[in-house]
């Protein structure tokens, strides 16, 4: 059955959220340096190149060691818009970089909220694929990339929220204050 259904309670009176197996992940904001992240995993918006670049990528490299994570990105062969591959976390607290790579936005009429949705699903089935059980994201493809942070931060917490996983806690870091404010208001927190 799928996860949220609702079904009926053993003496047939109640009707009670049923759980499966693998539920969403518990969401959290954190206005913070993706780099700093002691969760399992880190996500790092990326180019399909996974050739290295500014902003998140920037920080992930000079914060992993860039010439390890430079040789291991080298070697996966670049990464679909969407997709996600992981490389190990060398010098970060975190264990694993996932790399995913989100749209470049061009008004929105071209995909953008499927692609950027998919770098959320397909970072955690990576994650959870590694045995990661938390997972920080940043505000993906809303730098360099264009796309606007209200929508994109709907998209984030919309995707979250409907994915099965075996990762326990995602976390959306916010480098900003206004990104961290629209993550608290669209988890109530
Ligand atoms: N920690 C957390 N968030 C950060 C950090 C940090 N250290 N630094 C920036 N941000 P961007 P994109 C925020 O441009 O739009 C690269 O060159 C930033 O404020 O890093 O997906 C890649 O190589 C913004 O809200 O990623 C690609 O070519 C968000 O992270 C391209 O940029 C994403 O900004 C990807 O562009």
């Amino acid at each position: 059955m799928a996860r949220g259904a609702l079904t009926a309670g053993v003496h047939g009176a109640d009707a009670v959220e049923e759980n499966a197996a693998v539920p969403a992940p518990r969401l959290e904001a954190v206005h913070g340096d993706i780099t700093a992240q002691d969760t399992d995993a880190v996500v790092n918006a990326a180019n399909a190149a996974l050739a290295g670049g500014g902003g998140v990528d920037g920080a992930i490299h000079r914060a992993a060691g860039a010439a390890d994570l430079h040789a291991a990105c080298a070697a996966l062969g670049g990464c679909d818009p969407g997709d996600a591959k992981a490389t190990p976390g060398f010098a970060l607290p975190a264990r694993w970089i996932i790399h995913t790579v989100g749209p470049v936005w061009a008004g929105g009429g071209r995909g953008e909220p499927d692609v950027l949705a998919s770098c959320y699903r397909r970072s955690l089935e990576v994650a959870g694929g590694l045995g990661a059980r938390s997972v920080a994201f940043p505000a993906i493809s809303t730098g360099v990339y264009g796309y606007p942070a209200a929508q994109a931060a709907e998209v984030a917490v919309a995707a979250l929220r409907a994915v099965d996983t075996e990762v326990a806690l995602a976390r959306l870091v916010a480098f900003d204050t206004a990104t961290y404010d629209l993550y608290r208001s669209l988890l109530g927190t």
